[in-house]
């Protein structure tokens, strides 16, 4: 997969370039569908912005790359995120500068590592995972649910490969963190306190295990009850993680719930398992309580990770939304397609006590970088505005490739400068494996384009873009056959349980095309709107739909933790 860069072109510019390059390497009547490029242009006002000298931006990863966990190993970093039942889980990535990132493999990239079979998209499978190094081992420890519970997954090399899952049953509830101190080996996690007194009741805990093997060591000792009232939001406290700074072991740990009420706490103890005393500045990470009407406004942060640099400055590494309505009062946590970002900041100490926001402070887009020395080689776009041709020219697909949980048949093929995928029956709507693959929405403005080539043998083959939040909610924009001979490109839309599976049709329109040329599909979403069009030539676009309202690719509609993933797909009638 090599990316190419064609920035500041977007939207109907950047469909010019290359079209040439579309040839019938293959012909179509193998019923497969072509593809034989995808274009992604984002352009998001708010990065508009040059960067001076020593800035970088935030989200430092925009699209749906929520609960960062990172980690320092000499003067090299490593980062992972949340992946839920898309496939393969746990991105990775490297950085030397800590605002570049180059992803370098993903951690669950073996379909047998993890069974997602039927486990929800946006709600299920992978959640917060933290990544740890320890006496040359790398450690990520999380929850898979609905698929197993808490478990460890190990590597000498972050690239991979990583072990087989060690599941930890005696580890209750979610979000596991591993701390190591002095030899001992602790996990603090999620879970609820044994007088839970309402949902949003939850309990920090903590437990020593084995070095080896994980096995339980010591009773699970509860260190922060969250039903304990504050002047803060400890509805809902999770994301634990243990750091020891000096002689203190410091807890970090989220509150308030993912969304609008948010934040970060900090707590401080003498001995790992307390008792622990809350930071005078908490909440210290939260956007919550800002005024409604600021500009750009970014909410929901919390779930932060700390890091001490190589030349000793602290950083956190957070998740937050950057939302294009923010609803008075306020919907949780506001309107946004991209789902919850990376964002880092610099961390202040006010005696020997965290500070990432200051009361009041809202999450710059732009702030002063840590000024390490750059060397990791550039990888693909991962913030700011860019426009990226992924090319199929390799034989496999990229690493940010995510598929609608494992696949367990090779359905695709990148081959000849194409992927080519099979129709297959399993679709979406079904909570199976159908044939998508797509990359996350990055922007709240994007375009993306494909040229498609493919026949529809019968009735229910369909083949084209389609932007997905899970199963409930998607959008599929595609080419048909109406059984007549005549060829139709439709677009489809799930906007919640209450519509079929498999969608209501919103706009159908008759197109004819000579045998074996490209068709070129373009979705764009800007905001709560999406428009669909279509070219011959690559030039002249035609809409099938415009102006359709696209908030069911919304989290506050789809509900769950991802964002928008888009990308080609090709179906055939249900069996
Ligand atoms: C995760 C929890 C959270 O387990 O959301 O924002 C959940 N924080 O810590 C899913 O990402």
């Amino acid at each position: 997969m090599k990316p190419i860069f064609l920035l500041g072109l977007i939207g109907a510019t950047i469909l010019q370039i290359g079209t040439s390059a579309v040839g019938a390497a293959t012909p179509t009547e193998d019923g497969k569908a072509h593809f034989g490029w995808l274009d992604y242009a984002g352009r998001d006002a708010v990065f508009d912005r040059p960067l001076g000298k020593g800035e970088y931006r935030n989200p430092v990863l925009t699209g749906f790359y929520p609960d960062p966990s990172a980690v320092r190993v000499g003067d090299d970093y490593y980062l992972i995120n949340s992946s839920f039942a898309f496939y393969p889980g746990i991105p990775i990535f490297h950085s030397r500068d800590l605002v570049n990132w180059k992803q370098i493999g993903n951690v669950i990239d073996r379909p047998d590592m993890m069974p997602f079979d039927g486990s929800s998209l946006s709600n299920g499978g992978i959640y917060a995972p933290q990544i740890s190094y320890h006496d040359g081992t790398f450690y990520v420890i999380n929850t898979c649910v609905g698929c197993g519970g808490n478990f460890i997954v190990t590597a000498k090399n972050p690239a991979g490969p990583w072990s087989k899952p060690i599941w930890l049953p005696h580890i209750g509830g979610i979000d596991p963190s591993l701390f190591f101190d002095d030899g001992k080996v602790f996990i603090v996690h999620q879970k609820d306190p044994p007088d839970k007194r309402y949902a949003a009741h939850t309990a920090i805990w903590l437990m020593e295990v084995d070095p080896a093997t994980f096995a339980k060591r010591s009773d699970d000792v509860m260190l922060v009850d969250g039903g304990i009232k504050q002047p803060w939001q400890t509805d809902y406290i999770e994301g634990p993680h243990l750091y020891k700074i000096g002689a203190q072991y410091m807890l970090w740990a989220a509150g308030g719930g993912t969304g609008y009420y948010h934040g970060e706490l900090a707590f401080k103890a003498s001995k790992p398992f307390g008792p622990y005393t809350a930071d005078p500045n908490n909440p210290v990470l939260t956007q919550f309580g800002l005024p409604d009407d600021r500009p750009n406004p970014v909410t929901a942060t919390g779930h932060a990770d700390l890091l001490q640099d190589s030349k000793g400055k602290w950083w956190a590494f957070f998740l937050g939304t950057r939302v294009y309505d923010l609803a008075t009062p306020p919907q949780d946590p506001g309107r946004f397609t991209t789902g919850r970002e990376t964002f880092m900041l610099p961390v202040m100490w006010r005696d020997g006590w965290p500070i990432v926001t200051r009361k009041g402070a809202s999450v710059p887009y732009v702030a002063k970088g840590p000024m390490l020395p750059r060397n990791v080689p550039p990888g693909r776009f991962l913030n700011g505005n860019y426009a990226v041709r992924e090319t199929f020219t390799g034989s496999a697909l990229g690493p940010q490739w995510l598929f609608a949980r494992t696949p367990h048949t090779q359905w695709w093929q990148v081959r000849g400068g194409e992927l080519t995928i099979t129709p297959r029956s399993e679709r979406m709507g079904d909570t199976v494996q159908p044939s998508f693959v797509g990359r996350r929405l990055a922007h709240m403005t994007a375009s993306v384009a494909t040229p498609l080539r493919f026949q529809p043998r019968a009735v229910g083959d369909e083949a084209g873009l389609m932007a997905v939040q899970n199963d409930d909610f998607y959008f599929a924009f595609g080419l048909a056959t109406n059984g007549a001979g005549k060829l139709v490109l439709q677009v489809r839309e799930r906007d919640g349980a209450k519509d079929p599976p498999h969608g209501k049709v919103l706009a159908a329109r008759p197109v004819s095309r000579p045998a074996g040329m490209p068709i070129y599909l373009r979705m764009k979403i800007d905001k709560g709107v999406a428009d669909f069009s279509y070219s011959l030539d690559g030039k002249r676009y035609l809409p099938v739909l415009a102006d359709a309202d696209a908030s069911s690719l919304t989290t506050a509609a789809s509900g769950g933790f991802t964002g928008t993933v888009i990308g080609p797909y090709a179906e055939a009638a249900t069996k």
